[in-house]
């Protein structure tokens, strides 16, 4: 190999020290994007429109050929024809993935073009080493998972795309890798939730843990153990994966932004949503503007409520501005419609399935609900970051859990990749290309009006938000049918338990390991 690339420099009749300096200017190039497509020519397969498989023969086809170039001012080299009647093109001079993305948008937006994709490379699927990877049957397996695998041959995520997850907040964990963390905020107001030793909100979104005594939540309840619950959520999006440790993530690039608003005995709506907005980059009085707005926001809580116009506006407005966010249905095994903000429009809402594909038993449902992801049963639940603190935190650890919770991170990392795929698209396009890429129920415990349109299918719906092209902005706005509406005034009631009750079952994955069952009340 060495030598036949001494034989091209030789033979190069371009000044050495021009090549030089092309050479730097490619290298700062890809230093600057971070990431560079493979070495061979960048291949591609387009379609135009009206062409069919007796007009491809004719030489308009080169002139064709000849007018993209000209028009996406990119050197496109026809190779032969693809399939029926598309065609296979070669682009020689494209060398990175935004040169990449750039070229594919000029491509979508061409009067001519009827679709274009990537020809990419078939080949063996990646397999992450992490021991516990091969109890996440829910991103491998075929009858209920998501389909990770083959869909991580297509995107691993990018750094530019921020998740921000609204929770209990975060804390350290072996698998989580500090660098793809961007600054926090705490949004917890109230300082009997708060329990962090620094009165109200503060920069700080470290989860001091949610214990309760009896009763101390108002409500004649049991004394309850830390839950973790946030860290649970980051993991299953952003846990390192190819690391020799514990389990994998859906999103291997992305950057986390964790919004704390959950603490002792839930927390309050209006802290949530001042989290929603400031993840979104909107203004929150009295809080610094967050730098790094999110595209994608988790919120695995909710309480029983209608959506009132407080939340409704709110998640307008954030979905407006870009982001997608991802709700949990909830774990009451009732109509979705009692759980709020995921009975809300604009968001996208999420019911579980268990490892067969069927509907889990703890499930909301119904009209409200837009897809399904697998978020386990007692007997096949998923293995998440947790920690041995009982009250305060331990030491780090991996649990079994299960939830709409868990559910809803696995469609926001996926929701994650989709943007890295196809940074342009809207919040309504993500949530179409989730959809229309689902796969159908495996059973009838499940159907279109209980558990929306299937269970996640990340490969299939990476290949079609490739192909779609972006909105333009204008078009980005909030469909609102209105039916979410009505209520109002809830903002200002204390909501019960407002963390839902994903933690049914949590088996502590360490050591023999033990069982231990916890009910959290709604
Ligand atoms: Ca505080
Ligand atoms: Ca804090
Ligand atoms: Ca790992």
């Amino acid at each position: 190999m060495s030598r036949l690339n001494n034989k091209k420099v030789e033979s190069s009749t371009v000044d050495r020290s021009v090549v030089l300096i092309v050479w730097h200017l490619l290298l700062t190039l890809s230093l600057l994007c971070s990431t560079e497509i493979a070495t061979a020519d960048y291949r591609l397969i387009v379609r135009l429109l009206g062409q069919d498989a007796i007009t491809l023969d004719t030489t308009d086809v080169e002139q064709a050929v000849t007018g993209l170039g000209e028009r996406t001012r990119s050197r496109l080299i026809l190779v032969r024809q693809a399939g029926r009647d598309a065609l296979l093109l070669s682009a020689p001079d494209i060398s990175t993935i935004t040169e990449r993305d750039e070229l594919l948008g000029q491509l979508r937006a061409d009067p001519q073009v009827d679709y274009v994709r990537t020809d990419r490379r078939a080949r063996i699927q990646f397999v992450p080493n992490d021991p516990l990877y091969v109890d996440q049957w829910n991103l491998y397996e075929d009858s209920g998972g998501i389909r990770m695998p083959s869909a991580w041959d297509v995107e691993r995520g990018r750094q530019e795309i921020v998740t921000a997850i609204i929770d209990t907040g975060i804390l350290p964990h072996a698998e989580l890798d500090s660098a793809r963390f961007l600054p926090g905020y705490d949004f917890v107001s109230d300082v009997i939730n708060d329990n962090d030793g620094t009165p109200g909100r503060d920069a700080d979104p470290a989860d001091p843990g949610d214990a309760t005594l009896a009763d101390e939540c108002g409500d004649g309840g049991s004394p309850t153990n830390s839950s973790w619950h946030g860290t649970g959520i980051v993991g299953v999006i952003a846990a390192t994966t190819d690391n020799a440790l514990d389990i994998v993530g859906i999103d291997h690039r992305g950057r986390i932004l964790v919004a704390r608003a959950l603490g002792k005995c839930g927390g309050y709506i209006s802290d949530i949503i001042d989290a929603m907005r400031w993840a979104a980059g909107l203004k929150v009085s009295g809080v610094p503007l967050n730098p790094n707005p999110a595209r994608v926001i988790n919120l695995s809580a909710g309480s029983t409520d209608v959506c009132s116009a407080f939340e409704q506006d709110a998640i307008d407005e954030v979905v407006s501005s870009g982001v997608s966010v991802v709700v949990a249905a909830g774990n009451d095994a009732a109509d979705v419609s009692i759980s709020s903000p995921a009975n809300c429009n604009s968001v996208i809402t999420v019911a579980a399935t268990t490892r067969s594909g069927a509907r889990a038993g703890y499930t909301n449902i119904g009209n409200r609900v837009d897809i399904s992801a697998p978020g386990g049963e007692s007997a096949n639940a998923i293995p998440v970051l947790y920690n041995t603190g009982l009250t305060d935190p331990g030491d780090d650890v991996i649990a079994y859990a299960l939830g709409t919770s868990f559910a809803t991170a696995q469609v926001a990392g996926v929701a994650a990749l989709i943007l890295a795929h196809n940074t342009e698209l809207s919040p309504r396009q993500v949530e179409e290309i989730l959809k229309s890429s689902a796969r159908p129920f495996p059973d009838t415990s499940c159907d279109t009006t209980t558990c929306g349109a299937g269970i996640v299918d990340a490969e299939r719906a990476l290949v079609i938000a490739e192909n779609t092209l972006p909105e333009m902005p204008a078009t980005d706005t909030v469909v609102s049918s209105g039916g979410g509406g009505g209520g109002g005034g809830g903002c200002t009631i204390r909501t019960k338990a407002s963390v839902d009750s994903s933690w049914l079952l949590i088996i502590i994955g360490f050591g023999i390991g033990f069982m231990r069952q916890r009910h959290i009340k709604h």
